[in-house]
């Protein structure tokens, strides 16, 4: 049996038409991407074990951008995979979730009604619901990159999930699937700093998080405090979301791609921000070179200081921007 790798397309549920590289067997194709270290994409069909069966068929066109369609999600999915792998070589030089140029793989319509997706480091795979009510399937581009971010994390600094590592690692992914967002440049899903705008799982229009102004979610904290290491992770995320919104875009209120966003500082002082494309840099080497298992948000700063220093020298205007932007979430000296 020959194989070769394709290159499809996927009519997704929330990013339009899409190329997805597929791999042909025989008569057969597969949501097997073949550019990308073999990363598969599998329907669990409403299933919770196991991995399903891999999405395959006729021929190379896969969903028809209605949820009802099993394959459209499978093709966010496939989709959403690609460009967290592509955001990762392309940007960090990183090959696959270990560096090791090796996929892992997806699996879509996990249970009834389950409105979560999650990263599993067992299964060294990604898994998304069908969500119930207003909520859709969650498979967006921000979605899936942060459950993959996920990965990337436990192969690195291994941000123990809960205390304040574990809300360092909740933001880990947020700011990492943000920054896969807006480097997709989909004009179905543009980037944002929201997280889960797509998926409408307030069932309100309401996005899951915001990142310059995390609170506005009515349960993250939008600034450090002592006792933060006891909230729920993806509310204790909130700092650091705010700090990479802050050293990236600067304080005060901005309109970017058609988001208005208003992101005040702890400490009432204004941050001049660098730009998204430094401040990746500096979080993704702080992630890979810096941070461990048991870092909190002191150990964050320092971590993120470090790498500016590195990159940009300690008296350079990067630098100043990363300790204005600790100070403007309360973490600082
Ligand atoms: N979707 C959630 C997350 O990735 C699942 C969880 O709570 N771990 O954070
Ligand atoms: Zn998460
Ligand atoms: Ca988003």
């Amino acid at each position: 049996e020959w194989e070769a790798v394709r290159n499809g397309t996927g009519h997704t549920v929330y990013s339009g038409t899409v190329p997805l590289t597929t791999t042909q067997s025989g008569s057969t194709y597969n949501l097997t991407d073949g550019a990308r270290g073999n990363h598969r994409t599998y329907n669990l069909n409403r299933g919770t074990s196991g991995t399903g069966t891999l999405f395959s068929g006729p021929d190379d066109v896969w969903g028809n951008g209605s949820p009802s369609n099993l394959e459209s999600a499978g093709a966010d999915a496939h989709y959403g995979a690609a460009l967290t792998w592509d955001y990762y070589k392309n940007v960090h030089g990183r090959s696959g979730i270990r560096g090791d140029g090796v996929g892992a793989y997806s699996r879509v319509h996990y249970g009834n009604n389950y409105v979560n997706a999650f990263w599993s480091d067992s299964c060294f795979c990604m898994t998304y619901g069908d969500g119930s009510g207003n909520a859709n399937p969650l498979v967006s581009i921000d979605v899936a990159a942060h459950e993959m971010t996920h990965g990337l994390t436990s192969a690195t600094a291994k941000l123990v999930y809960s205390g304040e590592s574990g809300g360092l690692n909740e933001a880990t992914s947020d700011i990492l699937g943000a920054a896969v967002e807006f480097h997709a440049n989909n004009a179905s899903d543009v980037g944002d700093y929201l997280i889960g705008e797509e998926i409408d799982i307030n069932g309100d229009g309401t996005p899951l998080r915001y990142m310059d102004q995390p609170s506005k979610d009515g349960a993250s904290k939008d600034n450090w405090y002592s006792g933060i290491g006891s909230i729920d992770v993806h509310y204790s995320s909130g700092p650091a979301n705010h700090f990479f919104y802050l050293l990236s875009e600067g304080s005060g209120a901005k309109t970017i791609n058609g988001v208005s966003y208003n992101s005040p500082t702890a400490d009432g002082l204004p941050v001049t921000g660098i730009g998204r494309a430094k401040a990746e840099q500096i979080w993704f080497k702080a992630l890979t070179t810096k941070f461990t298992s048991t870092t909190n948000y002191a150990g964050a700063r320092t971590g993120t200081l470090a790498v500016a220093g590195e990159l940009y020298g300690t008296t350079s205007a990067e630098y100043k921007a990363v300790q204005d932007a600790w100070a403007g979430v309360a973490v600082g000296s």
